[in-house]
């Protein structure tokens, strides 16, 4: 069921028409508002007038996380202190953390994403949602919270963490359904094993993860050890954190909340844009947002787009599922490795958990790719033989399918730290 038939199933002409005159609105915005798009706009002699079709997007300039950074905290911040009425940030892996400033209307607008997200995972009013994405400066705690609120559901603000209490309130409160990472999906449903209360049992049944790269395989186990459906939900907190983008009942791809952000593919080293259909590094316009409208933020996240009648009747675009980023992408002398493809090479092994980690060091003048990955209980109870030679067996499914060769250690079950938000799967110990 759509939440706002009006726009999510609108006709595609009546939509970009709409667009065009948001990017318009946002563009002109910008250059009043923020002198860094103002000297941009300038550079390239583009006005909000030039923009004559949807396609002339191309002409405006791209954003990228240094120009945020280069302007933290409010640098690029088109209204005044007294008009924001939220900051959430994202902690970033070094230095300072990009922010996400809101206004009344923006938070207003982020609450109606997200209520779609839900709505089209079949979430209603009469649903308890528990929600164990981290409360905070994280946008996907709070962001799930309003959105719950919104459609009316009974919200349980567990946030992440303290995993036995999150198995014991989803009992005791008949929790129907459960946000949070993936990864933490699996980190619950296997404490409750532990617990032996396990989910299945529970009335439990959907699930809306995100915040992180996963492949088909971890939905399938998710979905086979919780007996419950996944569905996926993506989002930034450079454009406003989650909602963007979201699963309706097919369950083979996202779609774009289109009348909020206008979404390009292009070629992440020319930059020319990438047709319908073909992978790219997806580039996205906030327009409609107030206080940081972003023109084509450049993601770093790898997908394909597809306009497609979809059965759900919504007319947006649809995203593939991300299963990386460009700037995951590990180059072990000389060949492109995401972590994605191994996570699906190991998927393929009976004697192991899904739960890995990829570390990467550096040997004379070499690169080595060194996997760690859980083995099964019956593994380790057949000896040491048994453990060397699924070890054997791993390392020769990657070399035969990717060409490079691993190091394989098989580590016991719950030798591997368990994720409470977005999972951890590579080390890169090569000196910088
Ligand atoms: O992760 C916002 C979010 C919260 C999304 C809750 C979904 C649910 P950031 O911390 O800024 O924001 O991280 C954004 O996470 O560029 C992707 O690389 C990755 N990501 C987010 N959702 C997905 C997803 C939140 N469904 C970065 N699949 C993005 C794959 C995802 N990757």
């Amino acid at each position: 069921m759509a939440w706002n038939d009006r726009f999510e199933c609108m006709p595609v002409e009546e939509l970009q028409r709409f667009q065009l005159a948001k990017l318009k609105e946002t563009v002109s915005w910008l250059y009043e508002k923020v002198p860094f798009y103002h000297r941009k706009l300038d550079e390239l002699g583009v006005k909000a007038d030039d923009l004559k079709s949807l396609e002339d997007i191309a002409k405006l300039p791209f954003t990228v996380k240094n120009d945020l950074r280069d302007n933290y905290p409010f640098g690029l911040c088109a209204v005044p202190m007294n008009e924001v009425v939220r900051i959430h940030c994202s902690s970033g892996t070094t230095g300072k953390p990009i922010t996400g400033p809101y206004t009344a209307e923006d938070l207003e607008q982020w609450t109606e994403c997200v209520a779609r997200v839900l709505s089209a995972a079949s979430v209603r009013k009469e649903d308890i949602v528990q929600i164990s994405y981290g409360y905070g400066l994280f946008t996907g705690g709070l962001g799930l919270h309003q959105g719950a609120g919104r459609v009316g559901c009974t919200v349980v603000p567990t946030s992440s963490g303290m995993t036995e209490r999150q198995v014991m309130l989803m009992k005791d409160f008949g929790v129907t359904a459960l946000c949070c990472t993936p990864s933490y999906a699996l980190t619950i449903a296997e404490m409750a094993e532990e617990m032996k209360m396990p989910i299945r049992d529970m009335p439990l049944r959907v699930g809306i993860l995100g915040a992180e790269p996963w492949t088909a395989a971890m939905r399938d186990e998710i979905e086979q050890k919780m007996g419950i459906k996944a569905r996926d939900i993506y989002g930034l907190t450079e454009l406003g954190g989650p909602g963007m983008a979201f699963e309706c009942d097919e369950g083979n791809g996202l779609h774009i909340n289109e009348d909020h952000f206008l979404v390009e593919t292009v070629d992440p080293v020319t930059l020319e844009p990438v047709p319908l259909g073909q992978r790219g590094e997806m580039v996205l316009t906030a327009i409609q947002r107030r206080a940081m409208p972003l023109l084509r933020y450049r993601t770093k996240d790898i997908t394909t787009l597809r306009r497609e009648p979809c059965s759900c009747g919504r007319s947006f675009v649809k995203m593939d599922r991300i299963t990386g980023r460009s700037d995951d992408m590990l180059i072990i002398n000389g060949v492109n490795v995401f972590p994605s493809q191994i996570e699906s090479l190991l998927s393929d092994i009976e004697e192991i958990e899904l739960q890995y980690l990829l570390v990467v060091r550096k040997k004379k003048h070499l690169d080595e790719l060194y996997i760690r990955v859980e083995g099964k209980k019956e593994v380790f109870d057949a000896g040491p033989g048994k453990v060397t030679e699924v070890e054997r067996k791993i390392a020769g499914h990657i070399k035969g399918l990717m060409g490079i060769g691993v190091g394989m250690e098989l580590v016991p079950p719950k030798g591997l730290k368990r994720s409470e938000g977005k999972a951890v799967r590579v080390v890169d110990e090569r000196p910088k």
